[in-house]
C-alpha cells in the first residue's frame, strides 16, 4: 500500500505528522511510548532468560552468546524469537501498543513477521554494522518495518541505533563480501560513503520505541557503558507483502494476522531485492554473520 493510501486511514495512535516523518525519514523515535507496567512484565521474563542462559556454553537457535559468555558472567547477544519462548513477549508483540504503531504505518491489514531481543551487553557489547533489513527477508513489496523497545535508558555511550534519513528511498546495497559470502552488512566502501553527518541516533529513556523501514540503512556502535542495552525488536508487514524466501527464525507465530485480514492479492514492487542465502536449513544471527565467525551460516 502506498504511503498516501496508508495516510488516508485514520491513525490509531500516531499523529499525522509522525506518520509523515516516518515516510520521509524511514525511521521514527517515540520517547516513553511504552509504560512502566509493560516494561516491568518484560523485564521480569527477560531476567529469567538471562539466568537460564548461564547453562549455555554455545550459541544455538535460542541464545546467541558473545564470545566470553560464562555461567558466572553471562554475555548474551540475542534471545532469538522471544515470542516463541514466553507468552508475555507474544502478548506484547500481538496485542501491545506497538501494534497500533504498525497499523498506522503499514495500513489496516498487519501480519507478524519475527521478533528478537538484542542485548548489547555492557562493557563492549558488539556493534551492528550498517545494513538494511529487507535483504535478510525479502518480501513481494517493501511495506515491512521493525519496532524496537529500549528496555533501559539509552544514551550515546550505549550503542544507540543510528539510521540514515531517506535511505529507504535509495539503493538496496550488497550484503555479501568479495568471496560471495553473506555477511549481513554493507560493503565497507558503501558504508564509508554514507552521509554520517546526517545519521539520526535513536536515544531515549526506557520505554522509548524505535521504528525503522525495512530498507532504511541502520546500525549501532558497541556499548561501552556499564549498562546493558536490551532492545526488543518486533517486525511486521502489510498483509499484501508476502515473504519470498525461507524465514530466518521460523516459529508458529510467524504470519499471524494481527490486524484486519489476510490478503487476497499479493502486491509486487517492481524494484528487485537482493536475496539472502537459503536459510531453510538454519540461520544463526546477524552478529555471528557480521563478525564472520566460522560456521555462522550453518544449521544449528
Ligand atoms: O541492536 C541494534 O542496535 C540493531 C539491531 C538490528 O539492526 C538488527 O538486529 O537487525
Amino acid at each position: 500500500m502506498q504511503p498516501e493510501k496508508i495516510l488516508s486511514h485514520a491513525p490509531k495512535t500516531l499523529t499525522q505528522a509522525q506518520r509523515e516523518q516516518y515516510f520521509r525519514d524511514g525511521y521514527l523515535v517515540l520517547e516513553g511510548f511504552i509504560k512502566q507496567d509493560w516494561l516491568e512484565r518484560i523485564w521480569d521474563v527477560t531476567n529469567g532468560f538471562i539466568d537460564e542462559s548461564r547453562g549455555w556454553a554455545k550459541s544455538d537457535s535460542k541464545f546467541d552468546l558473545e564470545p566470553g559468555h560464562t555461567a558466572e558472567t553471562p554475555r548474551l547477544r540475542r534471545l532469538t524469537a522471544p515470542v516463541n519462548h514466553h507468552e508475555t513477549y507474544w502478548e506484547f508483540a500481538s496485542q501491545g501498543p506497538i501494534v497500533d504503531v504498525a497499523e498506522d504505518l503499514l495500513g489496516p491489514d498487519v501480519v507478524f513477521h519475527h521478533s528478537k531481543l538484542n542485548f548489547k551487553w555492557s562493557g563492549g557489547g558488539e556493534e551492528v554494522k550498517w545494513h538494511q533489513d529487507i535483504p535478510f527477508y525479502p518480501h513481494t513489496n517493501y511495506s515491512v518495518l521493525a519496532i524496537g523497545l529500549y528496555m533501559n535508558d539509552v544514551d550515546d555511550e550505549m550503542g544507540p541505533m543510528g539510521a540514515i534519513p531517506g535511505s529507504q528511498n535509495g539503493p538496496i546495497y550488497d550484503h555479501y563480501n568479495n568471496k560471495d559470502e553473506w555477511v549481513g552488512a554493507m560493503p565497507d566502501a558503501d558504508a564509508a560513503a554514507l552521509p554520517m553527518d546526517k545519521a539520526g541516533w535513536m536515544k531515549g529513556k526506557a520505554g522509548t520505541i524505535t521504528v525503522h523501514h525495512c530498507r532504511t540503512v541502520h546500525g549501532s556502535m558497541p556499548n561501552m557503558s556499564g549498562r546493558m542495552r536490551p532492545l526488543l525488536i518486533n517486525a511486521y508487514s502489510a498483509a499484501d507483502a508476502l515473504p519470498i524466501t525461507a524465514h530466518p527464525s521460523p516459529c508458529p507465530q510467524v504470519g499471524a494476522v494481527l490486524r484486519g485480514k489476510r490478503a487476497r492479492w499479493a502486491e509486487f514492487d517492481a524494484e528487485p531485492c537482493l536475496l539472502p542465502p537459503d536459510w531453510s536449513g538454519g540461520y544463526t544471527s546477524i552478529f555471528a554473520l557480521q563478525q564472520e565467525e566460522g560456521d555462522a551460516a550453518a544449521a544449528e
